[in-house]
């Protein structure tokens, strides 16, 4: 047989003539070529978006991707594990566990499952994160899509979160904490939030947080800064025996080149006391009638940092703190 022949049979098995060539046909001519075998069914998966860009967010501002996981082939298509990737936590990932159940997941044709990626950016730092499902596609056992997003940041601070609340807190459970002056700091064990103002604390990073979300939760949106704040308000409390506590609170940040310790925070008199509270550490306190400056030197440059005031008043007729600001070699700094 010449190569010629050989290269030629070769090529005709592949579309099953082979037979008609080497032997003698039979049958009549027009006889139908022999179906192909049916493959079989098999499962696709299918992840989308495969890329989103939250793009540039507020700091702290929390947005949600939702991402669709679906069986696009014709047999049942399990998903056995998924993974999510991401270098920092302001990319969370969420298997939505209550409404999806536990893995395995098992997804007939054209069925489909939602989980959700939520960003929240509080650095300069760009993000990413890389969501990765397992499953029986035999041709993608592992498919995955990526999330990226960024932090905006406009100026120095978000603005002023402020709480005015004027319900009274009962001031006389704790021996340990007696309080017998206006602005007595011992007060502000007995603040509401749930973290005794700091006081005290075995965990900061946590405390704070929660301190946080209290007053974010009640603030409503930010005033925006403009020039040093001022906030008054009447009081008809008891002396010493109830007191009220109203929150300002700040997001501000620095060039990751800048040096914190050129920016202070600072504070005029106060009615009937604060506490001064940057990223969990208490700076420190004012009593009444007091005045006061502090370096934010445990402030992170790069990084979104977190002040709460926290203004009390234990004592009639009156609460206020004056002229709240920050400054950076002593000008007054805001927007
Ligand atoms: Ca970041
Ligand atoms: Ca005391
Ligand atoms: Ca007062």
């Amino acid at each position: 047989m010449s190569l010629l022949t050989l290269s030629l049979l070769s090529a005709c098995s592949d579309y099953g003539l082979e037979r008609q060539l080497s032997e003698p046909a039979v049958g009549p001519p027009d006889a139908p070529l022999p179906l192909l075998p049916t493959p079989e069914p098999y499962p696709a998966i299918d992840v989308e978006p495969s890329f989103h860009d939250f793009g540039a967010g507020d700091p702290w501002s929390v947005t949600t991707q939702p991402i669709t996981v679906t069986n696009r082939g014709h047999a049942v298509l399990e998903v056995s594990g998924l993974r999510y990737d991401a270098g920092s936590s302001e990319l969370l990932f969420s298997e939505e566990e209550a409404t999806n159940g536990p893995l395995p997941w098992v997804l007939q044709p054209g069925e489909s499952r939602v989980v959700n990626v939520t960003y929240t950016p509080i650095d300069e730092g760009a993000d990413e994160g890389l969501l990765v499902v397992d499953s029986n596609d035999p041709s993608r056992p592992q498919a995955d899509a990526t999330q990226v997003g960024a932090a905006r940041f406009s100026g120095f601070t978000t603005g002023w979160y402020i709480v005015n609340d004027d319900t009274p807190y009962d001031l006389t459970s704790n021996p340990s904490y007696r309080v017998d002056y206006d602005g007595d700091p011992d007060a502000f064990w007995y603040e509401p939030s749930g973290n005794h103002g700091m006081t005290a604390s075995t965990d900061v990073a946590g405390d704070f947080a929660a301190l946080r979300d209290y007053v974010i939760d009640r603030a409503g949106g930010p005033t925006p800064v403009t020039g040093p704040l001022s906030f008054y308000a009447p009081s008809e409390l008891p002396d010493m025996m109830e007191a009220s506590f109203s929150y300002i609170l700040c997001d501000f940040w620095m060039d990751p080149s800048d040096d914190p310790s050129r920016y202070a925070i600072s504070s005029g008199t106060v009615d009937d006391g604060v506490r001064i509270i940057v990223n969990g550490a208490i700076l420190g306190e004012l009593t009444y009638n007091q005045s006061g400056s502090w370096p934010l030197t445990n402030a992170v440059p790069g990084t979104v940092n977190t002040l709460v005031v926290i203004l009390e008043d234990n004592a009639m007729w009156e609460k206020y703190v004056n002229d709240l600001a920050f400054y950076r070699d002593g000008v007054m700094v805001g927007g």
